[in-house]
């Protein structure tokens, strides 16, 4: 994963790829393939064709009395008494083995080891554009993509002496998936990650989105977000972000020990469970899930808690610090209760960025590239990037449930 300015060369992208989007705000990008793909992207039809493939159709689904729908086979007798918070599904704890499942898993999904999580409720989705929305114009809130980049703070994750940018270039903005015109190394991220100014929330994947003058992205996760933004959502609402631990125990739904969030068959062209990548990535998204950025939330079946997308569509902020070396430390206990992750960062391949945790894959996940679409896939962003393809979703125990009802009851 990268951070929010890769290295200083992406400016100079930057400024090269803002004339371009001047010029091109109406037309779509990449491969003739990926221009039809991307007039097509979060259309019904594609939901529908999302919904309705592979082995993801004949699972009954039932709506609970607080709007949650769950597999009808989902227990919710162990759930605490009612009310329930809002589109929230209790994930009830337990002791699980975290870590690497499968070939796919990376070197700093191990050692596995024995985990306890207490009891928690999350939200079944990611957190949509049109809740995100009414946060922002609850509380006039401003995200991080949205400022001006502060150099004295930019200065601290690059190695010493790295010279500072030219003024012109410091300007608000995010980065942005753009498709390659054709193959390219997949070693080097920046030929298909772009800078763009005025890149935001409210406008996602370039200028020629926007999120407020329309409801068309609605219920797509929100992106661009910044971990700081996402914690600040969280708390306005009596929540947090999950635990890494939390988030990998929720995202297992009771399977211990599978590959995916579904199981152990390997996704495919007519295996569908996911919002990932299929095709030749970067270039061809061949869109047999319905769709080539972002779907709408809860376009594919939950997993048995009744959590949708935890693999795939968008990244996911944790809460937790990212080191490589994180599951060495907790395995020195017997058992880590509640880990709560490292007291500071540590990414080898950037050492000066501090960086928290993403978890479960992007729609821009597939095999070739980086397989992220399991349980106990890691990857690591610093707090200050706003991505394409990231966004979060939000937990809270049950006694700060009560605290919040009681709160706003007065
Ligand atoms: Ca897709
Ligand atoms: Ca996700």
């Amino acid at each position: 994963m990268i951070n929010r300015y890769l290295n200083l060369s992406i400016f100079c992208v930057a400024i090269l790829w803002s004339c371009q989007e001047a010029q091109t705000t109406k037309e779509p990008i990449g491969s003739a393939d990926a221009k039809d793909s991307a007039a097509n992207c979060g259309s019904p039809h594609s939901r529908a064709a999302a919904l309705t493939k592979g082995s993801n159709a004949n699972v009954e689904l039932i709506t609970l009395s607080n709007g949650s729908v769950v597999p009808a086979t989902a227990d919710t007798s162990k759930w605490p008494v009612k009310p329930w918070p809002h589109k929230m599904v209790w994930v009830s704890g337990g002791n699980f083995q975290m870590g690497g499942v499968g070939n796919e898993a990376r070197p700093d999904e191990f050692p596995v080891h024995k985990v306890a999580v207490d009891g928690f409720w999350m939200d079944q989705t990611e957190v949509t554009n049109e809740a995100f929305k009414e946060f922002v114009q609850q509380k006039k809130f401003v995200t991080t993509a949205e400022t001006k980049p502060d150099w004295e703070e930019l200065k601290k994750q690059l190695p010493p002496g790295t010279p500072k940018p030219d003024e012109s270039l410091l300007v608000p903005g995010a980065l942005v998936f753009v498709p390659t015109p054709g193959p390219v190394d997949l070693h080097d991220n920046s030929q298909w990650w772009k800078w763009i100014p005025g890149v935001n929330w409210k406008h996602p994947n370039g200028l020629r989105d926007d999120v407020l003058s329309s409801t068309t992205l609605d219920q797509h996760p929100v992106v661009q977000v910044s971990w700081f933004d996402a914690v600040t959502y969280a708390s306005y609402y009596g929540k947090r972000l999950p635990t890494e631990a939390e988030w990998e125990f929720a995202a297992r739904g009771g399977k211990e020990g599978e590959v995916y969030g579904w199981g152990n068959d390997h996704p495919t062209n007519n295996n569908i469970k996911a919002n990932i990548w299929q095709g030749q990535f970067p270039y061809i998204n061949s869109q047999e899930d319905g769709f080539v950025f972002t779907a709408p939330v809860a376009s594919y079946l939950p997993n048995q808690f009744g959590l949708y997308d935890m693999m795939g569509n968008v990244w996911e902020w944790c809460s937790d610090w990212y080191r490589p070396n994180t599951y060495a430390m907790e395995a020195e206990q017997m058992i880590a209760k509640n880990p709560q992750g490292p007291s500071e960062s540590y990414d080898p391949q950037e050492p000066f960025t501090p960086k928290k945790v993403v978890r479960g894959g992007s729609f821009l996940c597939n095999e070739v590239y980086c397989a992220s679409y399991r349980p106990s896939a890691r990857m690591k962003t610093s707090p200050d990037s706003g991505e394409s393809h990231t966004g979060f979703r939000c937990v809270m125990s049950d006694q700060e449930w009560r605290k919040y009802l009681k709160g706003k009851r007065g």
